[in-house]
């Protein structure tokens, strides 16, 4: 049997657009209010994902969600017909109308946090989707995100489905993107890392002071308990406040791990020796960490190429590379430490760059565009088959994407009926093309 890691990610949504809504996530601040492109901003995430696959890797779609939310504005206290609805809402309180039309869902990280079978008492592969509750755009996610993933692994012999975990700030959930998992083979057990922002319970621990911590300690270890993770493969580590505080909101902005290997800035933690002691105790064999230090990169670098945000990937042959985005090629101190990375003698043998600008200019680079899922043979097989990307898929969507997608929104374009009438048309055909069925309120109502 083989064991391997597939990556589904997140097909960018129609109504993608910079609001500036993610406070402490500077690329979202520094955007807001520009034109965006959801047509390229697709296409380049769906390029990315063929880029994987066709490097022989398995390669999945997870959908995007349905915006604008008319029924969260409802709830709101918004009323009338849909045009009614958006109408009012631009006018009242542009903001809400603006978190509702996001197309975030796109940063698959944040879907849920994922254990394979390898690591989980009853040998399913378990799903805890993330609430997301600390931005108000991302907590509304999770509903259809749940229906989505159980849609995409849909058989009860080999997937554990989760629901998020309660909506209050002791259990603040940001799902995979600060959750790594080392092993010496993806079959083999493995230890898996939650990286946590703050405690939500009184401590003398030290917390960020100006950017939000977005999740909590008390989130990652119910996590665990739910996935039947044991002591000794989980480790709980706090992610270094200073750096949340410099626009590090998500762990996945400074340290990335793939098998035996931990890649990661030199401020990652708070004390990263300590860190590092403590995986070497537990990890189950050869563990290899690469630090990179603060005189090559610095963390404002790091920030704004997203050094950390790429994909270190085991191809077929076993050769380790890193998918990186196109940003880190023009950053001169990162470009430079990657054409020294890959001389050095460490597993790590090539850079591949990924244009994902569309969604980098939001704070998500190719790390965040994709959910990690370790399976085996019998598991892939039992996952929705419609939505492994292949040839055929690639082409259907690409021509999904033609028809249906927009080539440049503003933010006061959010409130055209229109939007919303071609982004439901669009997502009602794609639940056909991935076999989905009515993963959409729409579609129920
Ligand atoms: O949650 N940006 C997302 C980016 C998520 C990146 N994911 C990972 N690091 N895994 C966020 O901050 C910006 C939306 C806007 O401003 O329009 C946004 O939601």
């Amino acid at each position: 049997m083989k064991h391997f890691e597939a990556n589904f990610d997140g097909l960018v949504g129609p109504t993608h657009n910079y609001a500036g809504l993610s406070y402490g996530n500077v690329a979202s601040a520094n955007s807001a209010a520009l034109t965006s492109n959801p047509k390229a901003a697709a296409k380049q995430g769906l390029l990315k994902a063929k880029t994987l696959a066709d490097l022989g890797l398995a390669q999945g779609i997870l959908a995007p969600q349905s915006r604008p939310d008319i029924n969260t504005l409802r709830m709101l206290g918004f009323g009338g017909t849909n045009a009614e609805v958006l109408k009012q809402a631009a006018a009242q309180a542009p903001q809400l109308l603006q978190a509702c039309c996001s197309a975030s869902s796109m940063w698959t990280a944040n879907a849920a946090t994922v254990s394979p079978s390898a690591d989980t008492h009853d040998g399913k592969v378990h799903f805890t989707a993330a609430n997301l509750i600390e931005k108000f755009h991302r907590s509304i996610e999770h509903p259809t995100t749940s229906a989505i993933l159980r849609a995409t692994f849909n058989d009860k012999r080999y997937f554990c489905h989760h629901d998020a975990l309660p909506a209050h700030p002791t259990f603040g959930d940001e799902g995979a993107a600060n959750h790594t998992r080392l092993c010496q083979e993806y079959g083999h057990a493995g230890l898996e890392l939650f990286v946590y922002g703050r405690e939500a319970k009184p401590s003398d621990r030290p917390q960020p002071k100006k950017f939000p911590a977005r999740q909590t300690l008390e989130a990652s270890k119910a996590v665990a308990r739910l996935h039947q993770l044991d002591d000794d493969n989980t480790l709980f580590i706090q992610q270094n406040p200073d750096l949340i505080d410099q626009g590090v909101f998500h762990n996945d902005v400074i340290a990335v791990g793939n098998k035996n290997v931990l890649f990661y800035h030199q401020q990652a933690f708070i004390d990263n020796a300590e860190v590092i002691a403590k995986i070497q105790q537990k990890f189950d064999g050869d563990f290899y960490p690469i630090e990179v230090p603060t005189a090559n990169v610095s963390v404002q670098d790091a920030i704004n190429s997203y050094l950390f945000n790429t994909q270190l990937v085991n191809l077929p042959s076993g050769e380790m590379i890193i998918i990186a985005p196109t940003n880190c090629q023009e950053n001169q101190a990162v470009s430079q430490y990657l054409d020294q990375l890959v001389q050095l003698n460490n597993p790590i043998s090539k850079v591949h760059f990924v244009d994902v600008k569309q969604s980098m200019q939001n704070g998500g680079g190719p790390a965040c565009l994709r959910l990690r899922v370790a399976l085996n043979d019998t598991e892939l097989a039992a996952v929705n088959q419609a939505t492994i990307l292949n040839d055929t898929l690639f082409a259907h969507l690409n021509n999904w994407i033609d028809k249906h997608y927009r080539d440049r929104l503003d933010i006061d374009d959010l409130v055209d009926e229109s939007l919303l009438i071609e982004s439901q048309t669009a997502l009602d055909e794609l639940t056909q093309l991935l076999k989905l069925g009515s993963v959409y309120s729409f579609q129920r109502n």
